[in-house]
């Protein structure tokens, strides 16, 4: 039996929900609510880095959103979401790579510093320690309270831009020279491990750090009329999961247009 511990505005949880549903995969679900509930001492003994997803397969839990992508690949190989060929598949991990390292983390600051700070309003630094103490990543945390204090004015927000820029200019480049999927001509892990952070940009209003890639745009339009995509994100989010968004009090662009492409 397979079990999601998952919430439903989670990119890493998103990136499971599609794989489980393009294999066709039931699971059983947790809905976690990340206001503490990921730090139960219960939750932590499945993943001690306190954070969604876990998968539990045949009761034993599995962490880390592409190494539980790799995993439910290897364990229900039908239908494939590896392409065959060793550079694309090759390419399938770069984009997994980048993701890891540098994208999640830049989404994490980019939402916070905008949508999810109203989280922290009136608080000070302390106050805010104090709430984010508990996370056993420290990085995260400092990430967290510079961009809950300064918005988009953070040292960290450059950086985070620069790094979804770089993952645009990826996607543009081996669409050009293949797609229509990232890794190309099916559909890949590399596909289900970006939408999340792409569809988060759209919804913090950044959609425009994309204009001058419209083979982005036009995959972002496959990718959005997917049923997978369709069932796991966009009918997903209730009208809770979008109050952040839609409440968006200042328009982001203006700020991130200056740093999108100034490197
Ligand atoms: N590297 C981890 C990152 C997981 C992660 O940061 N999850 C976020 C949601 S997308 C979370 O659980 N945040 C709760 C917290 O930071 O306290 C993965 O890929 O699974």
């Amino acid at each position: 039996m397979l079990e999601l511990y998952h919430s439903i505005n989670s990119v890493c949880a998103q990136k499971v929900r599609i794989a489980l549903a393009e294999k066709g995969l039931e699971y059983r679900e947790h809905l976690m609510t990340l206001r503490g509930d990921q730090f139960e001492p219960q939750y932590m003994q499945l993943n001690p880095n306190a954070v969604v997803p876990t998968l539990v397969h045949d009761r034993r839990p599995v962490i880390e959103s592409s190494v539980i992508l790799y995993y439910l690949e290897e364990a229900f190989p039908e239908p494939p979401l590896m392409p065959h060929d060793l550079h694309e598949r090759a390419l399938v991990r770069q984009y997994n790579k980048l993701v890891d390292e540098y994208v999640h983390n830049s989404c994490t600051i980019l939402t916070f510093a905008t949508a999810f700070r109203p989280w922290f309003a009136g608080l000070s630094g302390e106050e805010i320690e104090q709430r984010l103490a508990k996370s056993p990543s420290k990085q995260r945390t400092e990430y967290k309270r510079d961009v809950a204090l300064h918005g988009l004015d953070s040292k960290f927000v450059r950086d985070a831009v620069a790094n979804h820029a770089k993952l645009l200019t990826l996607m543009d480049t081996t669409l050009a020279s293949g797609g229509p999927w990232l890794a190309g001509k099916r559909f890949s892990l590399a596909d289900a491990a970006v939408i999340p952070y792409i569809l988060r940009l759209d919804l913090l209003r950044l959609a425009n750090m994309w204009e001058r890639l419209p083979r982005v745009g036009d995959w972002y339009q496959r990718m959005r009329a997917r049923p997978s995509v369709k069932k796991e994100l966009l009918d997903r989010m209730r009208p809770e999961d979008r109050a952040p968004f839609e409440k968006l009090e200042v328009d982001p662009w203006p700020k991130v247009k200056e740093m999108a492409w100034a490197s």
